[in-house]
């Protein structure tokens, strides 16, 4: 390409880097009976810098998409022996929906309906074979894009912007589940409530910037703390909800007084400042009742801490 004198051209270019970029952090799975339409496809996307892998019937696409999660774009071929592009399609879309995996449908065949058909069951987008290379990498990008998109928005409305964790919004729409999941297991919740103890006292002595460095630093001790499964929100201010799945009883006490523990331990520092920094814990078991039912509870608890001098787990 002759691009310097093309207006627009550098912007194309830039947008071009940045995609291949992004590619790199992506599988491509190509799913069609013909080798050379594997190879066809699967050599375009491994220049747009993708991960690249290959399925010659759905079975194998669909057994290769469950072992692998890094799978986020499938191009996925029509008239395939045994199981068509279709109901392939409709298999995945049982297990993965259309903002997790992106799916484009291809054929040669100029069938009318095909294109519906391929949309109806699930597919983001279809091409025809054959395709320009410009018109194939501009409709993966754009709908790898779309799943960027997507991802971030998912991302803006579930974690909390000062520390990353999940915020109060979405503790309460994955906790409500997580609970009902774990009862379905015959298994005991446990939810705590954690408030930083005298954090008035760090705003006002070192200022909100040492604040906010104090709420950051405990959120990172209670995520590395929560185990996988577990859900870490932050519920306000400077208070934290851990919802723990399997943990009951003594367990859960020893659990999060190991977090208390934990925190108490951690060795600020803000400018010359040493900040000590200690939590106080309200924890709560329950077989059965709410999840409100258990933050208040919880919630009881906590003040108990509080009032008992605090830096302790009431459980
Ligand atoms: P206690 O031991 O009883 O919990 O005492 P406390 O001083 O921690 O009291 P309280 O929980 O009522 O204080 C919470 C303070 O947290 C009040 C508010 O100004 C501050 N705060 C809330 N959100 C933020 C934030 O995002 N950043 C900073 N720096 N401060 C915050
Ligand atoms: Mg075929
Ligand atoms: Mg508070
Ligand atoms: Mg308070
Ligand atoms: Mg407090």
């Amino acid at each position: 390409y002759v691009l310097k004198d093309t207006p627009g051209a550098v912007d194309y270019l830039v947008w071009l880097v940045q995609r291949l970029e992004r590619n790199r952090r992506i599988t491509a799975l190509v799913v069609d009976d013909s080798p050379s339409a594997r190879q066809l496809a699967g050599a375009l996307l491994g220049l747009y810098g993708f991960h690249v892998r290959a399925a010659a019937s759905g079975a194998e696409a669909l057994a290769a998409l469950a072992r692998d999660p890094s799978i986020r774009l499938v191009i996925a071929d029509y008239e395939m022996p045994g199981m068509s592009g279709i109901e392939f399609l409709r298999r995945l879309r049982t297990r993965r929906a259309r903002d997790s995996v992106a799916v484009i449908g291809v054929s040669g065949s100029n069938h009318s309906s095909l294109v519906a058909e391929f949309l109806k069951s699930g597919a983001n987008d279809f091409l025809h074979k054959p395709f320009s290379r410009e018109e194939f990498f501009c409709r993966i990008s754009q709908n790898v894009d779309s799943l960027e998109l997507i991802g971030s928005l998912q991302d803006l409305a579930t974690r909390d912007f000062l520390t990353g964790l999940a915020n109060r919004r979405h503790l309460f729409e994955r906790g409500g589940a997580l609970i009902q999941e774990a009862r379905q297991r015959g298994e005991p919740v446990a939810l705590a409530m954690l408030d930083i103890d005298f954090f008035k006292r760090v705003n006002d002595g070192y200022g909100h910037d040492c604040g906010d460095m104090v709420i950051r630093a405990v959120a990172e001790a209670v995520d590395g703390h929560a185990r996988a499964g577990d859900v870490a929100a932050r519920f306000g201010g400077e208070e934290f909800c851990v919802l723990a799945p399997g943990l009951e009883g003594e367990l859960a006490e020893i659990f999060f007084d190991a977090l208390r523990a934990r925190i108490e331990a951690l060795a600020l520092r803000f400018e010359e400042h040493e900040v000590a920094v200690t939590i106080s814990v309200g924890v709560v078991t329950a077989t059965r009742g709410t999840l409100n039912e258990m933050l208040l509870e919880a919630d009881r608890r906590l003040y108990l801490a509080k009032a008992a001098g605090r830096n302790r787990v009431v459980a």
